[in-house]
């Protein structure tokens, strides 16, 4: 049996939401309220001590990152496939998906924190943001004490929108031999990058493709054009659905 642990707004939890769906399994979902720190709870830090969505649970295993979700997921149920059948292609693939880890990934949450969900905390004074938010936070600590209850300063937006608009350079020249990032087979890579991408229209920043990279535009229609991705993106799992976004002014 597959349960997973996440949260609908999440862009981990789509990432693995994406791998189950492509490949047609059926799974148990657990619903992390993470506006209600449910991802904070003794009985989720003894699934995932980061303190983080998505889990998944397979046949009572813990399994947690993301990635690796999507890797064991692979694994496990070959078919559909997802990455290449070689080794040289599976290692490309792997390097993308380390890339996108470290670069996307990460930057990602500045725009979102910024614009979005740092109005959760506005209401808090520093002392109560840093023990109540920041402090109870396994890995995210430093991160949520950068932020403060204002949003980030102007280096760490401008960093993290240099860093998307690298990651979009990048796959403009890879999709040259597309239609998907590793050529003509949909990959890990792709399902990897798409909740960046996804997450940037949300916040209505589609314009960074939109205006530069026509090759990224086309491939985010065709990922959305497959049946996996509406599933993924179930009512809810927008930002902007649940909260105001404000524009992109930035402190100090
Ligand atoms: N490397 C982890 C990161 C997971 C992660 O950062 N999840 C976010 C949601 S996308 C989270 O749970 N954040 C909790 C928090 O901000 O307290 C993975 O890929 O699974």
């Amino acid at each position: 049996m597959l349960e997973l642990y996440h949260a609908l707004t999440s862009t981990c939890s789509q990432k693995v939401r994406m791998s189950l769906f492509e490949k047609n399994l059926d799974w148990v979902d657990h619903r992390v309220n993470l506006a209600a720190n449910e991802h904070l709870t003794p009985a989720y830090l003894a699934l995932n001590p980061n303190g983080v969505v998505p889990t998944l649970v397979h046949d009572g295993n813990a399994i947690v990152d993301s990635s690796v979700i999507c890797e064991y997921l692979e694994e496990v149920f070959p078919e559909p496939a997802l990455s290449p059948r070689d080794a040289v292609g599976r290692a490309a693939m792997r390097a993308w998906m380390r890339f996108l880890e470290e670069v996307p990934t990460a930057a990602i949450r500045v725009p979102s924190f910024h614009m979005a969900l740092a109005r959760r905390f506005e209401h808090l004074d520093a002392a109560r943001f840093r023990d109540q938010v920041a402090d109870i936070r396994p890995i995210r600590k430093h991160f949520y004490r950068r932020m403060g209850t204002e949003g980030f300063g102007k280096d760490d937006v401008d960093a993290s929108l240099d860093e998307l608009r690298q990651t979009m350079a990048r796959m403009e020249t890879a999709l040259a031999n597309g239609p998907w990032l590793m050529g003509q087979d949909f990959t890990l890579a792709d399902i990897v990058v798409m909740p960046s991408i996804d997450r940037l229209a949300d916040l209505g920043l589609s314009n960074m493709w939109e205006d530069h990279f026509p090759r990224v535009t086309d491939w985010y229609a065709r990922l959305r054009a497959r049946p996996s991705f509406a599933k993924t993106y179930a009512p809810g799992s927008r930002l902007s659905e649940g909260m105001t976004i404000r524009p992109l002014a930035v402190n100090g």
